[in-house]
């Protein structure tokens, strides 16, 4: 199963009550991509090392984000809902449980990414997003990063930013990034 995407509200909320599931294609078109593999094999999957290849993420270590396994839980959950971009691609793959990561799409609007066991995501570097747990409380992630990684996040306004620049550049001239997920 793909990662269910829908429009929320600034704070999070469904829009007029309801969900409206969305085509991934509003995923691809701000540059977002997206796997599903499987979770039970976790390092060992095939597809993942091949992701990991092709795309260079050298770097590998695990996340739980919960109160009792994530040291300064509050603080950091409160970061972490905070829109923000990084001057690098964020890759995701959750291995347990599940959480919302919240993607701001061409109109300033925000899209949200049901994030669960087996998918993956990649956010573009100087993408406006956040991230927030679900109703579970509970998400075992996994984070890859080419070489050694940086969490530095630059919480919005950015546009005086190189790689925002740049991200939003890409956006204006984007027909649909060149996909090799699915
Ligand atoms: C980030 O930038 O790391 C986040 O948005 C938090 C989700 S993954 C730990």
């Amino acid at each position: 199963m793909a990662p269910q995407v829908w429009m929320v509200g600034e704070t999070g909320e469904d829009l007029h009550g309801t969900r409206e599931f969305l085509p991934l294609t509003k995923l691809e078109e701000i540059g977002v991509l997206h796997w599903h593999l499987d979770p039970k094999k976790s390092e060992s999957e095939e597809e993942l090392a091949e992701i990991r290849k092709e795309r260079g993420y050298s770097y590998m270590d695990l996340i739980e984000i919960c109160p009792d396994k994530l040291e300064n839980y509050e603080e950091k959950v409160k970061n972490f809902f905070r829109e923000h971009m990084h001057a690098d691609e964020e890759i995701r793959y959750c291995l347990e449980g599940s959480g919302y990561f919240d993607v701001r799409d061409k109109d300033d609007k925000w899209v949200r990414i049901w994030m669960k066991e087996g998918d993956m995501i990649v956010l573009p570097a100087g993408i406006y997003h956040r991230f927030t747990l679900d109703d579970t409380n509970y998400v075992k992630l996994m984070r890859l990063f080419i070489g050694e990684p940086v969490w530095t996040a630059y919480n919005r306004p950015q546009e005086d930013h190189p790689v925002r620049q740049e991200y939003v550049k890409s956006l204006n001239g984007n027909t649909g990034f060149a996909l090799a997920a699915h």
